[in-house]
């Protein structure tokens, strides 16, 4: 029997929260290599884990979001010219090396990859493997790994998995025809809040967005599975499931409806939440009883922008209408309009500030809080291939979300931009 270690590591960056952030792409690749695999888990963002330094900023979130352990650390040369401090998120570096001392050898690593501005933190994972176990073959997947897939082997890894394609596993792990087995949440020790998706992919094109250039064609997940990954994560005590669908509301008849509607007949309690952004056009008034009938607790809506022409550009995907419907089914139904969020977003290439700013108030004037959701370039997006007149695209850390929308507008119009975000959300507070 093989021994797989699986890592997900820590994050470098200015800003890192845990806004349920889990391996869902690891933990689910390795349910589909088969039971007869010795697994072990290491996760550098697990705050539940007794090797995490408590933060120093608890968390009083009812819904298991939080602070990591953080440290302050030497900024990267490409980000010298930023005035803010650098930090490393997570379980600490020395833990993991003595981690590795008593529980070694493996005879496979998969690390997961998220942002591709955080590959320093894969860069630290792959260095103490080779001190500790150079026989083992180190496999990389998730988003980073299957969109640069040459700087990721760049790091020193063997093997790139991009997106759902096994094949490079052959020769280490045959792939075995095996029954469908839920992502291995089993792993953590403890957990309370963890992801699903009842989609795959997005039927949007928006000009920002990477997922129609990595991710297959947009499709529904077997409603059965869907239920299948539902009951194991509550048999392992988990009361906060975050969605990672780009399009949970497309077409909601073919599985949402049904799902929700099992965790309704069958009384099954839990928090639901969506952090990676609904479409709000898809939020009618049985959508919004059924949502929170089933159990949602936050909604975070997409809504780029107020300004017309900027939504006609970028994809259409929100309209300020859709927002305004949107909101008045969710209170209607019966949710708190502090439990809504909209998403706009900074330092995009073709924003204009007063347009920002308008949307923010038009936001507020709703009712609802929101969130900046600042710019990152990504190579191969139309949006994020407009920014290499402004940066170096080919060096991911210039995708990073804080540096992008400092370099178009600049420090101090961020800054205002983000205090008058803040006095706006504290306002409906009062
Ligand atoms: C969920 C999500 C989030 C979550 C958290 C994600 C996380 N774990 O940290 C939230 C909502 C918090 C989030 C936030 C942001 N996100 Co986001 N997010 C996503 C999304 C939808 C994730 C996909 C996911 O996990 N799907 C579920 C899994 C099961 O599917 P999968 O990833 O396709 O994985 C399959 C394979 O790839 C493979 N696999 C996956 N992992 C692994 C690992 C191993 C070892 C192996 C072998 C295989 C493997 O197996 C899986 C199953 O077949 C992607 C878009 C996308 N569709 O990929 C964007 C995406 C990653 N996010 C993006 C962005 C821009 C952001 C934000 C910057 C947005 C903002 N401005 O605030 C923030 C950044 C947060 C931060 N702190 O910096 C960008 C990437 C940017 C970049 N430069 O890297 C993406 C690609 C979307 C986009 N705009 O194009 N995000």
């Amino acid at each position: 029997m093989k021994r797989i270690l699986l890592v997900n590591p820590p994050i470098y960056d200015f800003t890192a929260y845990d806004f349920w952030t889990k391996p869902l792409g690891m933990l689910t690749t390795a349910s589909r290599l088969g039971p007869h695999v010795d697994y072990t888990l290491f996760d550098y963002l697990d705050r539940c884990s007794p090797l995490m330094p408590i933060s120093d900023r608890p968390s009083k979130d009812p819904f298991n979001r939080g602070h990591y352990h953080a440290e302050i650390i030497d900024k990267p040369a490409a980000f010298k010219h930023i005035p803010r401090y650098f930090r490393r998120f997570g379980i600490e570096r020395a833990a993991f090396q003595q981690f590795l001392a008593q529980s070694s050898p493996f005879d496979v690593v998969m690390i997961q990859t998220t942002m591709t501005y955080w590959y320093l933190g894969v860069k630290e994972v792959i260095g103490d493997i080779r001190q500790s176990n150079p026989n083992a073959a180190i496999v990389l997947g998730g988003f980073y790994a299957s969109l640069l897939p040459a700087h990721a082997k760049s790091l020193g890894a063997d093997i790139i998995i991009k997106t759902d394609d096994l094949t490079p596993l052959d020769y280490l792990l045959p792939s075995q025809d095996v029954p469908y087995q839920p992502p291995r949440w089993g792993l953590y020790p403890q957990i309370r809040s963890a992801t699903m998706t009842l989609t795959r992919g997005c039927p949007f094109k928006c000009t920002y967005c990477a997922t129609p250039r990595i991710c297959p064609p947009f499709t529904h997940r077997p409603l059965d599975q869907c239920i299948t990954d539902l009951k194991n994560l509550i048999s392992i005590g988990v009361t906060d499931i975050a969605f990672y669908d780009d399009a949970l509301l497309f077409q909601p008849q073919k599985l949402l409806v049904p799902f929700l509607n099992y965790i309704i007949d069958n009384d099954i309690t839990v928090n639901l939440h969506s952090p990676n952004a609904l479409h709000a056009r898809y939020i009618n008034a049985e959508l919004a009883k059924l949502m929170v009938r089933a159990g949602f607790k936050t909604f975070y809506l997409g809504f780029e922008s107020s300004s017309e022409s900027f939504q006609q550009q970028t994809g259409s995907k929100v309209v300020s209408t859709d927002l305004t419907t949107a909101v008045n089914h969710l209170v209607s139904a019966g949710a708190l309009a502090s439990s809504i969020t909209a998403y706009e977003l900074i330092g995009h290439p073709d924003s204009d500030l007063q347009q920002l700013e308008h949307s923010i108030r038009f936001a507020n004037s709703l009712g609802i809080r929101v969130m900046l959701s600042d710019f990152s370039p990504i190579p191969s997006t139309p949006d994020g291939e407009k920014c290499r007149k402004y940066i170096d695209l080919d060096e991911p850390l210039n995708h990073n979300k804080t540096v992008f929308p400092a370099i178009l507008l600049g420090g101090d119009k961020v800054n205002s931009i983000k205090n008058l975000c803040k006095s706006l959300n504290r306002s409906l507070d009062m």
